[in-house]
């Protein structure tokens, strides 16, 4: 049975009951083994808004088998027919966008404006940019003696389990089904409890144009449907974005199986801005870099802010004045600059952040942008941005992942100190430095220990520019060409010996 509706549906509410109870497992929409269901809750009102199928063991090996014999012939399908039929389906994925967008504002309470109109967007040109790719996965030869010919060649992994989190569920699982689909692998997601709804909706819409199995998707809790997934012999390589936590679980698993992973882990990204910036410029880059519109839940949101002191005063009070004018409210409304925490726990866990900088002697914490007034927002999951200041380095706030509204920042006066405190973490997906000189700027960019270093601007999503973190931050890069090559196939070496 297809319970959601054929065209575009502009109606999250409906949207999300029609979409309840299910995963999407061989070309159709199937309920939960077990026949359990969990709540899907809109964080803006504290309402349930759907039912998620409660995926399990029985449902991995459904969906598993179900990859596992699809692939078989999907690998057999020509490399750029395959990119081709992957392209053709990201048209579907652009024709929905604004219905993407607002189930995803619904279940994550990210602001549509903001947020989730971008991401829908992000997500069509992932699936646009890895289906152009097919004719990409070439082999070499490898000169050896004219009577032998030496070639490799480019062969998919298997069936490949994929676990995303709630932040940017949609465009994370694109990241990973894209490059895998193309490169002739099927894969099986394992999709977030708080946000299983518009990823739910992007698998139909893909197996509308792909055959049945090789795009399947769980919904499901971490340790019961998650696990199982990654620990299941004929999964052949499995890729994850979530906690530091999580993935270490997920790494050890994979060890016992010997197969490959890609980990994409958390951050504590530093933001350096020397006195000759472009100030207006960096103030805005700050903001956006932290993500404050989607609550600072974001894994290279600015969290560690190092500004030149003669300028520090004045780029504090600046940021504090802008946070101010953006609007918290109701993620669905188009006014919303800035929505809602995902869920209670991580409220309380961001609470326990700010709680804890506050009590902190010497440090102030900036509570920024109002709450929102509507009462039928009371039970919403909004936190003020906070800006912090005065806090030392080994505090908490300073060292661990927040993952909500909340930035320290430092002032500096001296680079090479600055640069040790930038490096000064366990993290290292990104950076940025925002500085007029050429040299200062290039001379960090080299060292600063992270995946991604920007100069002068905020993270720019592109799908052919690879992207991942060093340290604590991950395994292995997402997007770009080298992702789909290195990550979703191996290499094969055939010789012919012709004497
Ligand atoms: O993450 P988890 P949570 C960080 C961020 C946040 C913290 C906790 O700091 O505060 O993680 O968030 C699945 N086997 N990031 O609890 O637990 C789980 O069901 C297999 C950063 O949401 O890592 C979900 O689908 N799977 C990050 C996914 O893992 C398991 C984005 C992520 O959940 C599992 C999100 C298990 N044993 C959180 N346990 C980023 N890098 O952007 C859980 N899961």
């Amino acid at each position: 049975p297809n319970p959601a509706p054929e065209a575009p549906c502009l109606d999250p509410f409906a949207l999300a009951k029609a979409l309840s109870g299910v995963h999407f497992i061989g070309g159709r929409y199937v309920p939960a083994r077990s026949g359990r269901n969990f709540a899907v809750v809109n964080p803006a009102t504290g309402e349930a808004v759907a039912e998620a199928a409660d995926g399990d063991a029985a449902d991995v090996e459904a969906a598993v088998a179900e990859a596992a014999r699809a692939q078989k012939e999907w690998a057999r399908v020509p490399a750029r027919k395959r990119g081709a039929l992957v392209h053709k389906a990201a048209a579907l994925i652009r024709e929905h966008v604004e219905e993407l967008s607002r189930l995803v504002a619904l279940e994550t309470g990210k602001a549509l404006r903001t947020e989730s109109r971008v991401e829908a967007n992000n997500v069509a040109d992932i699936f646009e940019f890895f289906g152009g790719l097919g004719g990409e996965l070439k082999g070499e030869t490898v000169p050896f003696s004219p009577e032998v010919l030496d070639i490799t060649v480019r062969e998919p992994l298997g069936v490949v389990g994929a676990i995303i989190p709630w932040n940017i569920p949609m465009m994370l699982m694109a990241l990973k089904a894209a490059p895998a689909i193309v490169a002739g692998n099927s894969i099986v997601v394992k999709s977030a409890e708080e946000a299983p709804l518009a990823v739910l909706r992007i698998v139909e819409l893909m197996n509308r144009v792909l055959p049945a199995g090789v795009f399947n998707i769980l919904s499901g809790q971490g340790p019961e449907c998650g696990a199982p997934l990654v620990e299941h012999p004929l999964v052949k390589k499995v890729t994850f974005t979530g906690s530091v936590e999580t993935g270490k679980i997920i790494y050890r698993a994979a060890a016992e199986k010997l197969i490959p992973v890609t980990l994409e882990l958390g951050g504590k990204s530093p933001m350096i801005v020397f006195a000759d910036c472009d100030f207006e410029k960096t103030v805005q880059g700050a903001l956006t870099s932290m993500r404050f519109t989607r609550q600072g839940q974001s894994c290279t949101a600015a969290s560690r802010i190092f500004v030149e002191r003669p300028i520090y005063e004045r780029f504090v009070a600046e940021m504090a004045r802008r946070v101010d004018a953006m609007v918290m409210g109701d993620p669905l409304d188009e006014k919303t600059d800035i929505g809602t925490i995902i869920s209670p726990g991580q409220f309380e866990k961001v609470r326990g952040f700010i709680e804890e900088g506050k009590a902190t002697a010497g440090a102030t914490g900036r509570a920024c942008s109002a709450m929102p007034s509507d009462p039928a927002l009371r039970k919403g999951l909004f936190i003020q941005p906070h800006i912090f200041t005065g806090l030392g380095t080994e505090s908490r706030l300073v060292r661990e992942e927040i993952f909500g509204p909340v930035t320290v920042v430092f002032p500096f006066d001296d680079a090479e100190a600055v640069l040790a405190a930038a490096n000064d973490t366990e993290f290292g997906l990104a950076a940025s430095v925002w500085t007029n000189n050429l040299r200062i700027a290039l001379d960090f960019a080299h060292r600063i220990e992270a995946g991604l270093v920007q100069v002068n601007q905020n993270l720019v999503v592109q799908p052919n520019l690879s992207y991942g973190g060093v340290k604590a931050s991950g395994l292995g890069k997402e997007a770009s060409l080298e992702s789909m090559l290195e990550h979703f196939t191996h290499k094969k070496t055939i010789m012919v010996n012709m004497a």
